[in-house]
């Protein structure tokens, strides 16, 4: 049935949009009054910059990810919805061979490319503008794998503003590897297909080193004014969700950022390595040729046809019935795999180096437990969209909702280990002030969490959390007081990117 939908003409060619005006993009008001000031203020900026307006915008949204944590690069589906956070993006086409990148906040200095989209992203040297990098790269081998040609490398002149808080699990990143994108994508007057955007640019992504799943540019792309997506994968797909009207939800940074591309050998990339290796030991378990599991097995949803015939025989359809009878609890050595592989570790992982400072860094594997938290994650994500169609009463549906998003933090917290000290603290100053649930958002170790709230107490909520979360943290100047406002929030979910000629 999915190869079906995906056929399904209207819906695979619907482009992305391309708008004269931001009132379809932000809810009327003082959202949109605010919006407006923000291009204004861009474009200006630009022609300080460049000594010239802007060819066109481009905008993407941030993220927040309601449930199915660390498994879209499992291949599992998973929850987002945009968030009114976004990176807006001024740009034109150049003179010279040059891709210049600024940013309205002097915080980001001037990042400056040679226009040439088969240089390697500089990854051991993290800078900022690296993520426009990707979308650059992103199109021109987008368009080369099409047989469309571009001709000469164009040079650009851009100027960006986010207001999605960066390391913060809101995905920052895709909202401006999205961004820059259709930026580019307009600027070189083509055109694609959401869909084909969102796979694309989740391969873009990945030049800067993280082997990231497809979640956050799908949601930035195809996301849906007042509408969560369920995003399957492979192929693409978002199914509309709405939420239960009585229930808000409440995004709360726990302010330890969350350094993704620095830190992803120990702790990104080190998971998806953890479960490529628990997914090929369990095929192995399971019967599978120890050559066949080593080259053909990539992920956990590979193997779950397996893991559920295997519960079938113990009378059940729980693919983590065989992670409990197969795999062990204590973490596995390198050696320990390798005998069950018969490949040593860099053979099975040398097409990759980023993989490879992966198993350079790890001391074990946590098989058993990386398993169990993507099986069951996944299915909490079902349970969770069964239930918000569900003929429950809407407290029970919100009560089953903040469950299954608790049990999602458990998991995320004790099986995954993704969590840090100030989430932990936040997601329990969350739970004593009356929130149905709450979770980490995004990849952890820091950044935000997600609380569902009860509409009437959102205010006080809110307060609530300032003075017992955030009070000290002003006191202690970790940040400001004015700056509240950016870091803890309600979010209605808002509407994906559009390239905008204003
Ligand atoms: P964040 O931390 O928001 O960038 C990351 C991945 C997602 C997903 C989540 C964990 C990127 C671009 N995004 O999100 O694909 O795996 O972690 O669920 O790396
Ligand atoms: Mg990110």
């Amino acid at each position: 049935s999915q190869a079906l939908r995906a056929m399904l003409p209207a819906e695979a060619a619907e482009l992305v949009p391309t708008l004269s005006s931001l009132e379809p993009v932000y809810a009327a008001g003082a959202q949109l009054d605010e919006a407006r000031l923000r291009f204004s203020r861009l474009g200006d900026r630009f022609h300080a910059v460049y000594g010239a307006r802007p060819a066109l915008f481009a905008r993407s949204p941030g993220r927040v990810n309601l449930i199915g944590e660390h498994i879209d690069y499992e291949g599992y589906s998973v929850l987002p919805m945009a968030i009114r956070q976004d990176m807006i993006v001024a740009i034109r086409r150049a003179e010279g061979g040059q891709v210049r990148v600024a940013n309205v906040d002097d915080k980001f200095p001037l990042c400056v490319y040679p226009a040439d989209p088969d240089k390697e992203i500089d990854i051991k040297n993290h800078k900022w503008g690296h993520y426009f990098m990707c979308g650059y790269k992103g199109v021109y081998e987008y368009c080369r794998s099409k047989g469309i040609d571009l001709g000469k490398p164009v040079a650009l002149d851009v100027v960006v503003d986010g207001t999605v808080p960066q390391g913060s699990g809101l995905s920052s990143s895709a909202a401006f590897v999205c961004s820059a994108t259709i930026a580019i994508m307009g600027v070189l007057e083509k055109n694609f297909p959401k869909k084909e955007v969102a796979q694309f640019t989740c391969l873009s992504e990945r030049h800067i080193g993280t082997q990231s799943g497809g979640m956050d540019q799908a949601i930035s792309i195809m996301a849906k004014p007042g509408f969560a997506e369920l995003i399957d994968f492979n192929p693409i797909h978002a199914t509309d969700v709405r939420l239960p009207p009585g229930g808000t939800f409440v995004i709360a940074h726990c302010l330890a950022e969350s350094k993704k591309a620095e830190t992803a050998a120990t702790n990104y990339n080190n998971r998806v390595v953890e479960c490529r290796l628990a997914a090929i030991v369990l095929a192995i378990k399971l019967g599978m040729d120890t050559k066949k599991a080593v080259s053909s097995v990539t992920t956990l949803s590979d193997v779950e046809g397996l893991c559920v015939s295997f519960a079938g025989k113990e009378g059940s359809s729980d693919p983590a019935i065989a992670v409990k009878k197969l795999l062990h609890e204590d973490p596995y050595t390198a050696e320990e795999i390798e005998k069950i592989t018969g490949e040593s570790l860099t053979a099975v992982f040398q097409s990759s180096q980023t993989s490879l400072d992966v198993i350079k860094a790890a001391e074990h594997y946590k098989l058993f437990q990386r398993a169990t938290h993507v099986y069951s994650e996944a299915r909490r994500v079902y349970a969770f969209r069964d239930t918000v169609s569900s003929k429950l009463s809407e407290e029970d549906k919100l009560k089953k909702l903040g469950d299954l998003m608790n049990e999602s933090h458990y998991s995320c917290s004790v099986l995954y280990e993704c969590s840090c000290p100030e989430l932990e603290e936040l997601v329990k100053v969350c739970r004593d002030n009356g929130a149905l649930g709450a979770r980490l958002t995004g990849a952890g170790w820091g950044g935000c969490a997600v609380a569902l709230v009860k509409e009437p107490i959102v205010p006080q909520f809110i307060l609530n959390l300032k003075e017992m979360y955030y009070k000290s943290r002003i006191e202690r100047g970790v940040i400001q007081q004015g700056d509240l406002g950016l870091y803890v929030f309600a979010s209605k979910p808002s509407s994906g990117a559009a390239i905008l000629t204003l």
